[in-house]
């Protein structure tokens, strides 16, 4: 028998998790008791979403800008010199609009929710445990069956066989080059090992994609913190991706921690941004500081000195998500990163960029454009409850090369949990262990 390498190694790792999880699973069933329980939700009646079909994009013409688009053909390295290039939106592309729609901030509602008690007393390592498990459900049930049914479907490995796999792999959303590269090194390795057996190449697929994951991981995912003064974060990406959301998660999670946190409303323009940040606040209980439709800039400014006189731990700064185009975003993010600068040395800590994890390839192309704008020192991947294309993270590692250091697995304030790629590997692929 050939030995398993990494597979081998995730397995009695995958063993330890399943006895915890099962352990909980029976810890939870037996606390579940009926709680009145405040639910929070704010349902954003403009902020959808939804992955435009690139066919039905119409390309506005009529200006002379050229407007950045993604076909699946397209070489993710593309490197774009024209500067009057739009960033792409997914929900705005059709119609560009000035005025945009207010945000709708509901207030929370009550609701009757059964709710497992013991979930509250539970350490973040199992808390973490359960998000992942939750949040990558529909990943794992997708990909993974599919692949077992692959490898049930054909009992020999054959051309069809690496056709059908290959489709499997680009559907995950892993990525084309990373999907080819994967397959020559698959072909290499059955041919090397002399595999015929479907049932046993799934679990070197598994394998060699558990090394694609594990490759690179030296890339810090941590999260870097100030040694004296506030710690500032600033966030970055395209409208809708939940870049307000995340910070009201990293609020909540920093507060937690014991720190103080304030945020700062840097989206000045859009109607409906200020108060949902500042709705945000309250529900975690951090400082907030910012003014409606004047410079962002200025705003940024006033609030870093509020943050400074408060003695703040953490500061976290929201921007526009928009801007007409790709210079303009370059400029107003350089005059933030200068007014930052000359009043924190060594500030912003972190410039992260929020992508959504259902817009796929379209996430990976903002990820090199923002990229090309200023510099990103961290992903994250907001939405990955909503996806069975959990083989994005792969792609990013892959194209983008900037660690994913959260991940978002739901609206909620807790749904946020850092980065852990074993927690993800367990996530995606306990089924078939
Ligand atoms: N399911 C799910 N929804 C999310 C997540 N993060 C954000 N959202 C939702 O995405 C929408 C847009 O979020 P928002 O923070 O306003 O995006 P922004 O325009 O980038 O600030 C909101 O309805 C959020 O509740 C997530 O991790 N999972
Ligand atoms: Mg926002």
């Amino acid at each position: 028998m050939i030995i398993m390498g990494l597979f081998q190694k995730f397995k009695d790792m995958f063993s330890s998790k399943k006895a915890r999880e099962e352990e909980l699973e029976e810890i939870l069933e037996d606390e579940t008791v009926e709680v009145e329980e405040e639910t929070e939700e704010v349902k954003e009646e403009t902020e959808e979403v939804e992955d435009i079909d690139e066919t039905e994009v119409e390309e506005e013409s009529t200006e002379d800008e050229e407007i950045e688009e993604d076909s699946e053909e397209e070489t993710v390295e593309e490197t774009s010199e024209d500067e009057e290039e739009v960033i792409e939106e997914p929900e705005e592309e059709v119609v560009e609009e000035v005025v945009e729609e207010p945000i709708k901030v509901e207030e929370p509602k009550k609701e009757k929710k059964k709710k497992k008690f013991g979930f509250f007393n539970l350490s973040e390592k199992d808390k973490d445990l359960l998000a992942y498990d939750k949040g990558l459900e529909k990943s794992r049930k997708e990909f993974v069956s599919e692949l077992s049914i692959l490898g049930k479907k054909f009992t020999k490995v054959n051309e069809d066989y690496y056709e059908e796999l290959e489709q499997l792999l680009i559907s995950a959303d892993i990525g084309i080059n990373t999907v080819f590269k994967f397959m020559d090194r698959l072909r290499d390795r059955v041919k090397h090992e002399n595999i015929t057996d479907t049932n046993y190449l799934t679990e070197v697929i598994v394998d060699e994609l558990l090394m694609i994951y594990v490759e690179g991981s030296s890339l810090t995912d941590k999260i870097n913190i100030a040694s004296d003064g506030p710690t500032v974060i600033l966030m970055v990406g395209v409208n809708g991706v939940g870049k307000t959301t995340t910070i009201g998660k990293l609020a909540h999670k920093y507060i937690k921690e014991g720190k103080k946190v304030m945020l700062i409303a840097g989206d000045t323009f859009r109607a409906g941004a200020v108060p949902q940040l500042e709705e945000w606040a309250n529900r975690t209980g951090a400082l907030f500081f910012g003014k409606e439709n004047t410079d962002p800039a200025g705003v940024i400014f006033d609030g870093l000195v509020k943050a400074k006189e408060e003695n703040a731990d953490i500061v976290l700064i929201d921007t526009a998500g928009r801007l007409q185009n790709k210079v303009n975003l370059m400029n107003e993010l350089e005059k933030i990163n200068k007014v930052i600068g000359r009043h924190i040395p060594n500030a912003p800590h972190e410039t992260l960029l929020i992508i959504d994890a259902t817009t796929g390839q379209n996430g990976i192309s903002q990820a090199e454009s923002f990229k090309e704008i200023t510099n990103i020192t961290g992903i994250v991947l907001t939405k990955l409850d909503g996806t069975a294309k959990g083989g994005i993270v792969l792609a990013i590692k892959e194209n983008v090369g900037i660690p994913v250091k959260f991940i978002g697995l739901g609206e909620q304030m807790e749904d946020l949990r850092t980065f852990d790629i074993e927690d993800y590997i367990y996530g995606l692929f306990k089924d078939m262990m």
